[in-house]
């Protein structure tokens, strides 16, 4: 525990530790810096407040404040405030003697949100390939970005990222509906003025057997939930960060290698 047991304590039912520290350090610098963005800027319209990065022109240098500088400052107060969180939870892990699974699984969001705004942009040479951060403004990134490759749901990793996304939701709902239906399963079918008993596992598995001839089993459910939900985190993050780097065209065109395979001639 970095720090000793100098930071070894709670405030309410919050731990602190060290991260806690750099978490609100991070967190307070951070969020002064984005209201102070909005005040300089052309609205307080929550929608429209936009702190957006520096113009491609400033490269990868420090750009003045109000142009860019303070996106650039606050990226670093808020990559600093997440990894802080993360390492605050990874005390608490040890604290309790348990697995390090929920900081690992924050860390690929961590990783996603870094590859936007820091990888990628280094790879193209330009913090101005950044995302703005503003409710509108980054949808309206996302859309002309997307446009940029004519297509993004050519991108094969784009493709990956989404079937992971949907599979993830199919399985919560499968499990988060199998769970209650378990646990309240409504009135007795011998006694109809008294709800039913909650049911074992067993009940469970044998719905899913009856159903599709499998059940995954109580531990290997969340075994799938957490790997399907890591996979949709990492290909959205592969997916933009080859989008520029390393394919320049739209990405209907990389299906190309098809048509061009040997083969065909
Ligand atoms: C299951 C099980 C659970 C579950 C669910 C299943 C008792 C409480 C939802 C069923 C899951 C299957 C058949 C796998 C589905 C595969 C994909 C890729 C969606 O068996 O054990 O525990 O919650």
């Amino acid at each position: 525990m970095i720090g000793g047991d100098l930071f070894d304590f709670w405030v309410g039912p919050f731990y602190v530790g060290f991260f806690g520290v750099t978490t609100v350090f991070f967190t307070v610098i951070g969020v002064a810096l984005i209201v102070y963005g909005a005040a300089l800027g052309p609205t307080w319209n929550i929608w429209r407040i936009s702190i957006a990065p520096p113009d491609l022109s400033y490269g990868l240098y420090m750009a003045p404040l109000a142009e860019g500088g303070l996106w650039q400052i606050i990226t670093i107060c808020a990559t600093g405030a997440f990894v802080s969180w993360a390492l605050r939870e990874v005390e608490i892990c040890r604290k309790l003697g348990i697995g390090y699974h929920v900081p690992v699984a924050f860390g690929v969001a961590i990783f996603a949100y870094v590859t936007l705004v820091v990888f990628r942009p280094l790879l193209l040479g330009a913090w101005g390939h950044g995302f703005p951060y503003g409710i509108f403004s980054h949808l309206d990134w996302v859309s002309n970005v997307g446009y940029q490759y004519l297509h993004f749901h050519y991108n094969p990793a784009h493709m990956l990222a989404i079937s992971f996304f949907f599979t993830t939701t199919l399985a919560l709902a499968m499990h988060g509906g199998l769970v209650l239906s378990a646990a309240n399963p409504g009135r007795s079918r011998t006694d109809s003025r008294q709800q039913g008993t909650v049911k074992t596992p067993e009940w469970e598995d044998t719905f899913f057997r009856d159903v599709v001839g499998y059940s995954i089993g109580t531990l290997g459910i969340h075994r799938l939930g957490l790997l399907l939900a890591l996979n949709a985190a990492f290909w959205s993050a592969v997916c933009i960060v080859i989008s520029g780097p390393f394919w320049t065209k739209g990405w209907p065109q990389w299906w190309n290698w098809w048509l061009d395979l040997p083969f065909w001639s």
